[in-house]
């Protein structure tokens, strides 16, 4: 088997990098190595910044999202009992950003792809990538019992974070810088409206929670917990009553409770794998780094680096021109690591810290101080939230 470009993961970056080569006239194939089911059912991101809904545009793949997509203008701090809201619009020159579900974003992608190609398989389990230094990268890949190879011109490891694109990195030739917070969100999906119109993000001394949605029938919510705990440690009830207590605030506002009907915990962490080419092996999304969920900025990583990297291709598939495919790494890392920071910063400001003492939730209060009271604080957390332009 052989193909220009050898695509491994059939995640958003997977799928998303497919699409765009596929429109351009570039041949791809995409290895994933679960059932289209299971990746149409892992629950994850929803909020999508305006250049990631531009880049389905590009891809063809808007139709629903245009839709279904709920727009919002803003999210809602919460602390102290009070509520404050931050306007994009007039923050960031009329940024909005749009809340849709991940999982819609891949079946719609997989609906189109296996309409019209390129080629998509399931349950086909890359095993490694070799000789990316080569000319001729090889993957090595498990499908239907038997192992077989791709030969490619170029690999595109968007397996991520627990896929084995990066283990092609020779020791020496690349560095990895790692975080893992001490705490984790427990997330569930509720079959109840909303009981907000915009995202809520919270911090309470018993600890942070997000109020986010999927459609106006399904809300998404998450509660920081321990590292460790098993989601059967928490009974719906104890979830709701959780929750209840963390968006407290001195008005009048009532949580809505429903149907619990999906339930996970996800620890916090970061990661960034520099760089994220080797040779003719090209990393994209998870599989070269990770944020804390805190800044919703995974799914947004992901997808300005396949944009980056369709560019990349197809202007050297056109022009032979390489000088693109040669900064890939540097114009996604400057991005990559602002958008760390800022997830950082988010993750630590609105989190209590199991060790926390007074003086670091003063600190915690003044710095969301800060945000409410200065425009120009309110202004770098809207412009970073709402994504930074594509290169620089
Ligand atoms: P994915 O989605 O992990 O897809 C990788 C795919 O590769 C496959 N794979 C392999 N295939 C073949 N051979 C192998 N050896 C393979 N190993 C793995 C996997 O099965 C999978 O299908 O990575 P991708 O495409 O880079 O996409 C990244 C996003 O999924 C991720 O960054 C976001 O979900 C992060 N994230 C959020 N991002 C946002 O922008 N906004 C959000 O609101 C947001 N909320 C979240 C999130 C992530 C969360 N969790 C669960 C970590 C909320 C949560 C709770
Ligand atoms: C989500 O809707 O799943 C979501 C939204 C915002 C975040 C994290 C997750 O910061």
């Amino acid at each position: 088997m052989h193909t220009t470009v050898g695509i491994i993961g059939g995640g958003p970056a997977g799928l998303l990098l497919a699409r765009l080569l596929h429109r351009a006239g570039v041949d791809c194939l995409v290895l994933e190595s679960r059932t289209r089911a299971h990746v149409e059912q892992r629950q994850r991101a929803g909020m999508l910044e305006q250049g990631t809904v531009h880049a389905l545009r590009e891809a063809g793949a808007a139709a629903r999202l245009d839709a279904e997509g709920l727009v919002h203008q803003g999210i809602e701090l919460r602390f102290e009992g009070e509520r404050h809201h931050i306007d994009f619009p007039a923050l960031t020159g009329g940024r909005t950003v749009t809340i849709y579900a991940q999982t819609a974003i891949v079946k719609d992608l997989v609906a189109l792809q296996l309409a019209d190609g390129p080629p998509l398989l399931f349950e086909a389990e890359a095993l490694a990538v070799e000789r990316a230094e080569s000319e001729r990268p090889v993957v090595r890949f498990l499908h239907q019992g038997r192992e077989q190879t791709l030969t490619c011109d170029w690999v595109a490891g968007c397996d991520g974070f627990h896929g084995v694109s990066r283990d092609a990195f020779p020791a020496g030739a690349s560095r990895s810088y790692a975080h893992e917070y001490p705490y984790s969100w427990l997330g569930i999906l509720a079959e109840v409206p909303p009981s907000c119109e915009e995202l809520i993000y919270a911090r309470s001394e018993r600890g942070f929670a997000l109020h986010s949605m999927r459609s106006p029938a399904v809300s998404r919510l998450y509660l920081q917990v321990p590292n460790g705990t098993a989601p059967e440690d928490w009974p719906d009830e104890r979830i709701w009553d959780e929750l209840d207590a963390r968006f407290a605030i001195d008005a009048d506002w009532t949580l809505k409770r429903g149907p619990v009907i999906d339930k996970s915990v996800t620890v916090m962490r970061a990661h960034v794998h520099e760089p994220m080419r080797h040779g003719r092996l090209l990393l994209a999304g998870d599989a070269a780094h990770i944020v804390p969920p805190t800044g919703a900025k995974g799914l947004n990583l992901a997808v300005s680096d396949v944009r980056l990297l369709a560019r990349a291709l197809t202007a050297l598939h056109r022009t032979g021109d390489p000088q693109l495919l040669d900064g890939y790494s540097e114009s996604c890392l400057y991005r990559v690591w602002q958008a760390t920071r800022f997830s950082d910063d988010m993750t630590r400001m609105l989190h209590t810290r199991p060790d926390g003492d007074a003086f670091d939730d003063r600190m915690q209060l003044t710095r969301l101080r800060r945000i409410t009271a200065s425009r120009h604080a309110a202004a770098e957390l809207a412009a970073n939230y709402s994504g930074l332009p594509l290169s620089g």
